[in-house]
């Protein structure tokens, strides 16, 4: 990372530091928002007198705990569980729940501080936070994952409730963990409500909830392609990712006309020159629901296949990272911009890191953060919740329609917030100063202390 120019950003960056110690993942969110938005706050003395950036880096209260469990050898397990609950000024804490082996403090708690902006973004009422667990589900039973689901739960049921903190999935959470997560908490508590999101259809879950994040992100291309006057018809397309996200990117992708040149996992990358059929994606989200590896594309429909889990050197127009944090890096940023990518529309939370923001910043590329691009899960999510408190449910088409609205609203106040005189939109700036803005007013109303 180039060293911080900015005196303001680099004694506040100081104090964060020092504040939470061994958390790199935490310094850079904090940072990529604190860069947009110091300079806008330098001039505000009310702001700055009441601390608001300095307390929205400091989480609400963290909890982690112990998770016990019971393998199918009968060998007793432990790991570590968590929840970080960041600040609910506009809402119930809201935001999803990884098993990952890779989950540590620093990891949440950059997902927790992202997912204020991005759930204040949407428009709907909704506070930022984010848990998991150190788990790693892969290999794992069906059995050992009900036990460690049932476990997880039995410990987190004491700090969520639905006007308190509704949890929903991320990473290694689907909807059947979900569905384990919502029985032990109705078990223990005896109470039907809805507490999780991401739930099935036949228990309070909302239709579209399993595609939203992709479509959203898709959308948001659209948006951004819209403001050139272009569109995804017959654009080359490199997908990372093969879980939840990515798969129903490469859905809507191929439904309005583009091509999908790659999907890829830990192990590696798929590239099908002229592009993945509809049946190839079939097939891709049947061996995922299995817990097949990418490398079986091969044999399964004739797809290349290359150890590395970045498409980032394919030549493609455009680029949707729908994998892990930081999975762009500057090599792969100088490579998307070479090769003339129009945009990148950020599917996984963080995947730019530092570096790769800035080389895409000083090229004419459309990018899309995270916190604007992917919010269609959790906008989603809180369309599951408004259909539970009044218990109904709404169709897809519905359900489409508002997900549609939420990212084109999101869309504008990018724009709104992030374009300069000559025209050029700066999206990230965007997303931080309009997420930031309405935080913000809601802890000033609520006063100093
Ligand atoms: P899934 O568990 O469904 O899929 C994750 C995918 O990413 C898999 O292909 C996995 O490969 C790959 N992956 C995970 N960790 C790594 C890693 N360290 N290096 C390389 N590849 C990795 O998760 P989702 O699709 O739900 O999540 C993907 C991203 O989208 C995450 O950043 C998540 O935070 C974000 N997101 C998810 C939302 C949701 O609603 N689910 C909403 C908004 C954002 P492998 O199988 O080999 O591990
Ligand atoms: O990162 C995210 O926005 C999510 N994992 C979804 C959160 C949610 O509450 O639906």
């Amino acid at each position: 990372m180039s060293e911080i120019k900015d005196k303001d950003l680099a004694a506040f960056m100081k104090g964060v530091k020092r504040r939470n110690p061994g958390e790199p993942e935490f310094h850079q969110a904090v940072h990529e928002v604190a860069m947009d938005i110091i300079p806008y706050i330098r001039n505000d003395e009310r702001i700055k007198k009441m601390q608001i950036l300095e307390r929205m880096t400091e989480p609400d209260r963290i909890i982690s705990f112990r998770v016990i469990w019971e393998d199918d050898e009968g060998n007793i397990r432990v790991n570590r569980g968590y929840r970080v609950q960041q600040n609910n000024a506009i809402g119930p804490y809201k935001g999803g729940i990884r098993f990952h082996p890779t989950v540590t403090q620093s990891v949440l708690k950059f997902l927790a501080f992202e997912q204020v902006f991005k759930n204040s973004l949407t428009g709907l009422p909704l506070g930022g936070g984010k848990g998991g667990a150190d788990f790693n589900p892969k290999g794992k039973s069906d059995r050992e994952i009900m036990r460690f689901c049932q476990a997880f739960m039995t410990e987190l049921s004491k700090y969520i409730g639905p006007n308190t903190d509704v949890p929903a999935g991320d990473i290694g959470v689907g909807g059947r963990e979900v569905g384990y997560m919502f029985g032990q908490y109705k078990r223990l508590m005896d109470r039907f409500e809805g507490v999780l999101t991401g739930k099935g259809i036949e228990f309070g879950g909302s239709k579209i909830r399993p595609e939203a994040t992709g479509y959203g992100v898709v959308y948001m291309m659209e948006c951004m392609l819209g403001t050139k006057g272009d569109n995804l018809e017959g654009k080359r397309c490199a997908v990372s990712g093969s879980g939840n996200v990515a798969t129903f990117c490469a859905e809507k992708l191929l439904e309005l006309g583009a091509k999908v040149i790659s999907l890829s996992d830990s192990g590696g990358t798929i590239y099908v020159e002229d592009g993945l059929t509809s049946e190839n994606l079939q097939w891709v989200m049947d061996l995922k629901s299995k817990g097949g590896r990418m490398s079986e594309c091969v044999d399964g429909f004739g797809a290349k296949y290359y150890e590395g889990n970045r498409p980032w050197a394919l030549p493609c127009d455009l680029a949707f990272p729908c994998a892990t944090q930081n999975e762009i890096e500057a090599a792969d940023a100088r490579a998307l911009v070479k090769n003339g990518c129009i945009a990148i529309s950020e599917g996984a939370n963080m995947p730019s890191d530092p570096d790769a923001i800035e080389i895409i910043r000083e090229s004419p590329v459309m990018h899309a953060p995270s916190k604007a691009a992917n919010a269609g899960g959790v906008a989603v999510s809180g369309l599951e919740m408004s259909q539970n408190s009044l218990r109904m449910s709404w169709t897809r088409e519905e359900v489409d329609a508002h997900l549609k609205n939420i990212i084109t609203n999101i869309h504008t106040q990018c724009v709104d917030k992030g374009k300069a005189d000559d025209g050029h939109v700066d999206y990230f700036k965007g997303a931080n100063i309009a997420g930031f803005d309405k935080v913000a007013n809601a802890m000033l109303a609520y006063g100093a202390l």
